[in-house]
């Protein structure tokens, strides 16, 4: 394939933006080559500004479950585009999705809407510490919140492609308050708990981990995490912006018998637009501005361009709950054609399916927390990524990210992508 094009614009891009991108991970620091620069999409293809064509299992990094250009969220877009693109205050189109929202999740009564999902995450932790009146949170190594200051500590994604730790420029008398637990690992947890008793304002999990690769809480751990919550009276916060409407309908928590006291999301309740939200109960919630005196504010939060993508596309999925059981099909399909391409080329690998969700890491074991996550084959995945690029499949380009089937995925496309895998991983083997 050709990517002239797409170098030149990234040499362009290089001068005038730090690393030529908005967002450290589309680089691809993390594997062979540079990023295609994209002209458009269209259901499951992407195409680059050089005319190549790929199958895309990354649809924006999760928004796009409907896949690019859904006619029906496309006239809901333009349909509100025609009557303003915003107004800083209250539309009926916001109530409108948060009533979908409330009526989805038994742990959301009220739910806020932000701009993203790094916002979300950010404000929930600001509530649970105003609803506390708590400063200590604890998170756990690899699971990635967004870039705010408190939560830029062991995150995965970015940091983990990037190899580093945390971001200088967040005072440690910030992250001081940020506690550390190993995910899947209870008496990590304890530990915490017996140095912090009473000062922990919330844990805060993603209960299927999306940014250290996919990598699930198991049941059994999440159920003690609840209890010790409980216990110690700390709120349990699940982030889903990443699994929410993924895993399933409600996401994690729809596969789960545990539930968490707040929750947060993002990502498909924009449908691609900039959407994120955190709600809760409405006892939590109401510690919020104006009903309570914890701040927080946003002159684009429930943009009404934004609110009538994500509730046309929350609808479309109300309506289909079926999908899901198509999405797994899928992701499973693909993934143990993934298995079997590898076995075909004596090459390790574990893989893992949530929903439409798919995982995969170069790596002997199974991966239950960051440090095995970082044990994967890093340099095979990089050659896997380029050669699956080249031959026109686009998978998420970090090892520490998680592939998404979207409805415009067919079966044909698995079966091409297939085979594409087992040509790729047969020349990384010679
Ligand atoms: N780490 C982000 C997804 N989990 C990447 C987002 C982006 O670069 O757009």
């Amino acid at each position: 394939m050709a990517y002239d094009k797409s170098i030149a614009a990234f040499e362009e891009a290089y001068k005038v933006i730090p690393g030529g991108v908005d967002s450290p991970v589309r680089a691809f620091s993390g594997v062979e080559g540079t990023p295609p620069f994209i002209e458009r999409g269209e259901g499951g293809y992407l195409f680059d500004i050089d005319g190549n064509r790929y199958i895309d299992y990354v649809q924006s990094w999760g928004p796009l479950i409907f896949g690019h250009c859904d006619a029906q969220i496309e006239a809901s877009v333009i349909e509100a585009v025609k009557r303003g693109l915003s107004f800083g205050a209250p539309t009926t189109v916001e109530t409108e999705l948060a009533q979908e929202i409330v009526e989805l999740f038994d742990s959301i009564d009220k739910v806020r809407f932000v701009s993203s999902g790094t916002e979300a995450v950010m404000s929930a932790i600001r509530l649970a510490r105003g609803a506390t009146g708590r400063d200590n949170i604890l998170k756990f190594t690899g699971c990635y919140h967004g870039h705010s200051d408190s939560l830029l500590v062991e995150a995965g994604s970015g940091l983990a492609t990037f190899g580093t730790p945390s971001s200088p420029g967040v005072p440690a008398d910030l992250t001081k308050h940020t506690l550390l637990a190993t995910y899947n690992d209870i008496e990590s947890v304890q530990k915490c708990f017996a140095e912090s008793p009473d000062d922990i304002a919330c844990v805060i999990i993603e209960p299927i981990a999306g940014n250290m690769g996919l990598v699930p809480a198991d049941e059994e751990f999440l159920k003690q995490l609840r209890i010790i919550c409980t216990e110690h009276g700390a709120l349990l916060i699940f982030d889903e912006v990443m699994s929410g409407f993924r895993a399933s309908l409600t996401g994690a928590q729809g596969i789960s018998s545990v539930k968490p006291d707040m929750v947060t999301l993002g990502k498909v309740i924009g449908a691609g637009m900039p959407v994120g939200a955190f709600g809760a109960k409405a006892k939590i919630m109401a510690h919020l501005s104006p009903e309570g005196p914890v701040y927080q504010a946003g002159t684009l939060s429930g943009n009404p361009v934004a609110m009538a993508a994500g509730l046309t596309s929350l609808k479309k999925l109300k309506a289909n709950p079926e999908l899901y059981v198509d999405f797994t099909a899928k992701a499973t399909k693909l993934m143990d054609g993934f298995a079997k391409a590898a076995a075909a080329a004596n090459l390790p690998l574990v893989t893992e399916v949530r929903g439409s969700m798919f995982g995969f890491f170069f790596s002997e074991k199974a991966v239950k927390n960051f440090d095995d996550a970082l044990d994967n084959d890093s340099d095979t995945f990089a050659k896997f990524h380029k050669g699956m690029l080249d031959k026109g499949v686009y998978l998420a380009c970090s090892s520490y990210e998680t592939g998404f089937i979207c409805t415009q995925i067919s079966d044909e496309m698995i079966d091409e992508t297939i085979e594409i895998a087992y040509e790729v991983m047969a020349n990384i083997k010679g």
